[in-house]
């Protein structure tokens, strides 16, 4: 088989299993979104902010993907919710497979948010559905407002564009107005959020986005 059927195939599979993953949340009620960036962005960062800002018996859990380290669930474990490392072993992105077999420890009526953290690339966790409600992309301010452009896809694919590292502005020639103009460009409807998880700015905005959009969650059977 060559390379594109085979691709093909695999992502037919992929699409698959997310569609019974997307059924399984809407089936409990759940949130699920999923957080891509570069390497480095930030998210990690904005899911500890978003931990920090949660009250105790928050039902939030997390998987975080990484090649091969699993820092980042050291990181996010420290509030005190559930969370699971995917370590992929060289794979670039997370894939539905991996997510499913990740929750299967987990009691999903027990849930209302599923928050996932992508493997750092621009490109291949975007041909890749996990059966989230929404992609998020984050984008530093460190990256370059080019970068919507260069990696359209994930731009069109992405419900809210969070632009990190808003603190950093004054030292870096990043053009601000061209970054959502060039969001913009490639998805109009996309939602765009400007926060330091640095300084904590924007970070009351950010929550309120996340919560309307569980308020927004059809309730499922919940326990
Ligand atoms: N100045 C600044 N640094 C940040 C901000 N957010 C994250 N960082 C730093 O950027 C680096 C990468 O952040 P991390 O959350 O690990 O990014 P991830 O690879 O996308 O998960 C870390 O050194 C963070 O402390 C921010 O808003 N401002
Ligand atoms: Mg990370």
């Amino acid at each position: 088989m060559n390379r594109i059927p085979l691709e093909r195939k695999v992502l037919s599979e992929n699409d698959r299993i997310a569609g019974d993953l997307r059924r399984a949340f809407q089936a409990h009620g759940i949130l699920c979104l999923n957080f891509i960036s570069s390497p480095g962005s930030g998210k990690t960062s904005l899911l500890e902010r978003t931990l920090e800002a949660f009250p105790a018996g928050t039902r939030v859990a997390l998987l975080t993907g990484d090649i091969q380290t699993d820092n980042d669930a050291r990181r996010l474990a420290r509030f005190g919710f559930p969370v699971r490392q995917v370590t992929t072993a060289g794979a670039c992105h997370l894939d539905a497979r991996m997510v499913e077999q990740h929750l299967q420890e987990w009691d999903l009526a027990k849930l209302d948010l599923l928050l996932v953290e992508n493997v750092g690339n621009l490109v291949c966790p975007t041909s890749y559905d996990l059966g989230e409600a929404a992609k998020i992309v984050v984008l530093s301010v460190t990256e370059g407002e080019d970068k919507p452009l260069k990696y359209p896809g994930i731009f069109r694919k992405s419900e809210l564009m969070i632009l990190n590292k808003t603190d950093l502005l004054p030292y870096v020639p990043f053009d601000l107005p061209a970054a959502c103009e060039n969001a913009r460009s490639i998805h109009p409807e996309i939602e765009i959020l400007e926060l330091s998880c640095q300084t904590g700015a924007g970070l009351d905005a950010w929550m309120r986005w996340l919560r309307a959009r569980m308020e927004a969650t059809p309730a499922g059977e919940r326990e």
